[in-house]
């Protein structure tokens, strides 16, 4: 297992449709391992592909963030919304692409996603809360499409300057 650099928005990687992932693999599983180990690390509840530079529609999640909780860690190849409620919710959201930025975006407050397990297997669930509001960040990754895109051109303009200066820094040391 080991930790992936996140990619820092603007990057051309963060805005390409991902392409589905036709079999699954030992090295995607492997993936699948090293995107957990790299969001549990950062620390998120949630992480896309793209984000750790590979174009494929794979996400993984754990939004169980209780204390006391036992982690549940979710892998989820080609994961596709198939349903969506009527009632909306807004929530502060955050990207680990985009840190310590914060802003609120509205989604359905529940949908149904299907997708395929680490196993191969087929799966279909129904998500709410922030399991919900995570899913669909996610699979929004695998579509090139970034939180900031809610906001209007220049709430996003301001964000993605300050990203830019971030990136700049960091590449001077
Ligand atoms: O996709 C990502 O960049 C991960 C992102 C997921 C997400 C956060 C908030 C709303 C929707 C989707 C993050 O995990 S940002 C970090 C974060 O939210 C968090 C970190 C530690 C504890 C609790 C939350
Ligand atoms: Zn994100």
């Amino acid at each position: 297992m080991s930790v992936k650099p996140i990619l820092i928005h603007p990057d051309p990687r963060l805005k390409k449709l991902a392409s589905p992932v036709p079999d699954l693999s030992d090295d995607l599983r492997q993936l699948a391992d090293d995107m957990l180990e790299t969001m549990y690390d950062a620390p998120g509840i949630g992480l896309a592909a793209p984000q750790v530079g590979v174009s494929q529609r794979l996400i993984v999640m754990d939004c169980e963030k209780s204390e006391d909780a036992a982690p549940k860690p979710m892998v989820l190849f080609n994961p596709q919304i198939v349903a969506a409620s009527d009632g909306l919710g807004t929530y502060e959201e955050g990207c680990l692409s985009i840190p310590d930025q914060f802003a609120e975006v509205t989604r359905p407050a529940e949908v149904t996603v299907r997708w395929i397990d680490r196993d191969g297997a087929e799966q279909q669930q129904d998500f709410a809360g922030l399991w919900a509001i995570c899913a669909q960040h996610e699979i929004d990754h695998l579509d090139g499409k970034l939180f900031i895109d809610y906001l209007t051109p220049l709430k996003r303009q301001l964000i993605t300057r300050k990203m830019v200066k971030l990136k700049r820094d960091k590449a001077r040391g």
